[in-house]
């Protein structure tokens, strides 16, 4: 019989990677696959809500129905708060981060930036959507957590992942030791481990990336996506094109296949749509930590100066052979 082993049983057994640690970061984990699991079960009644009760209406608790990314932000917020080992929350959703000041927190030494649910716009048509998030240390030693504590450059991320609310819902992270993913059994409610040390093809066949932009690219993207699209047997071209609108599918998928998404600078968007703290930061550390490779075209994106929270970047982000060869076409184009 296979045995299966649980989110909360993996987290503990990994705590031995870190000798020092005093469980901290563990329970953090464990408070976001919590809230993760409420969020699923929502979002899986999402096409049930003009059947049960209207958007605008208070629900058989007595509750205001909300939008869902703002109750998927409620959720994740309240769970760290409680779960008392974050001191400060910047959430995609809100302007400015969030300082948790109750007596357990206001010690507490890390910091959360989270997405509560990237591509909440796919949600109406049932299409895959994801939570990102991302943790840090505290880097001040004083008085309340401030500001700087949160921009801190990606290399400085202590953990990072995303939930994947698709076909079945799956939780990714990495403490820096690699990639697992979990596989949520709702059965027992439990995220289960499905694919242990998840390694990115080096070389894949799949681009994603909006080409309803494409007069707005710069001139190295428009000249690789005609690269990727020539024939030629000996790299296996034609690539395919897939796009869902939602990162954290295309860059799901792409990790598993073997990939690349860009998102790189548009007219709309001239420094890139997709925020530094709480978008590229996370999935670059994850797909480097699976073995891939992610640039703003020209740079490591890891390596970015964080100067504000909801700063945006070019992302070219997937297996390592395919963002070097777009890197390239950046360079001898620019
Ligand atoms: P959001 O944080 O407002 O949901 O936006 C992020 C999403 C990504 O998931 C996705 O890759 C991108 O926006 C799609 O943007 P576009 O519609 O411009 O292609
Ligand atoms: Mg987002």
């Amino acid at each position: 019989m296979k045995v299966v082993k649980t989110l909360g049983q993996f987290i503990i057994e990994k705590q031995a990677d870190f000798p020092f640690a005093k469980g901290e970061l563990s329970r953090l984990l464990r408070d976001i696959g919590i809230a993760a699991k409420i969020v699923n079960r929502e979002i899986s009644k999402a096409g049930l809500i003009d059947i049960i009760g209207e958007t605008d209406s208070v629900n058989s608790h007595g509750e205001r129905q909300k939008k869902m990314d703002v109750y998927a932000n409620e959720q994740f917020i309240s769970a760290l708060r409680s779960g008392g080992e974050c001191c400060v929350v910047a959430s995609e959703e809100n302007d400015e981060h969030i300082l948790i000041e109750s007596e357990i927190s206001k010690h507490a030494k890390y910091i959360v930036a989270i997405d509560p649910l990237d591509g909440s716009s796919n949600i109406d048509v049932n299409v895959s959507v994801g939570t990102i998030f991302s943790i840090y240390r505290r880097k001040s030693t004083e008085g309340a957590a401030k500001l700087e504590d949160v921009l801190q450059k990606g290399t400085e991320q202590v953990a990072a992942g995303y939930v994947i609310y698709g076909s079945s819902t799956m939780l990714v992270y990495t403490t820096g030791k690699g990639v697992n993913g979990f596989t949520l059994d709702p059965s027992i409610g439990e995220f289960c481990l499905s694919h242990p040390d998840i390694k990115m093809p080096k070389d894949g066949y799949i681009y994603s990336i909006n080409e309803g932009y494409y007069a707005h690219f710069p001139l190295g993207v428009k000249k690789y996506i005609k690269y990727c699209q020539v024939e030629d047997e000996t790299t296996n071209r034609p690539y395919t094109s897939r796009y869902t609108g939602s990162m954290i599918a295309d860059i799901h998928r792409n990790l598993i296949k073997g990939g690349i998404f860009l998102y790189p600078t548009t007219a709309q968007y001239p420094n890139g749509k997709l925020r530094l703290v709480y978008e590229c930061n996370p999935m670059a550390f994850i797909v480097e930590q699976a073995g891939g490779t992610a640039s703003t075209g020209y740079e490591r994106i890891l390596d970015l100066d964080v100067n504000e929270l909801h700063q945006r970047s070019a992302i070219f982000i997937g297996s390592e052979n395919m963002v070097k060869r777009a890197e390239d076409f950046m360079l001898a184009f620019s």
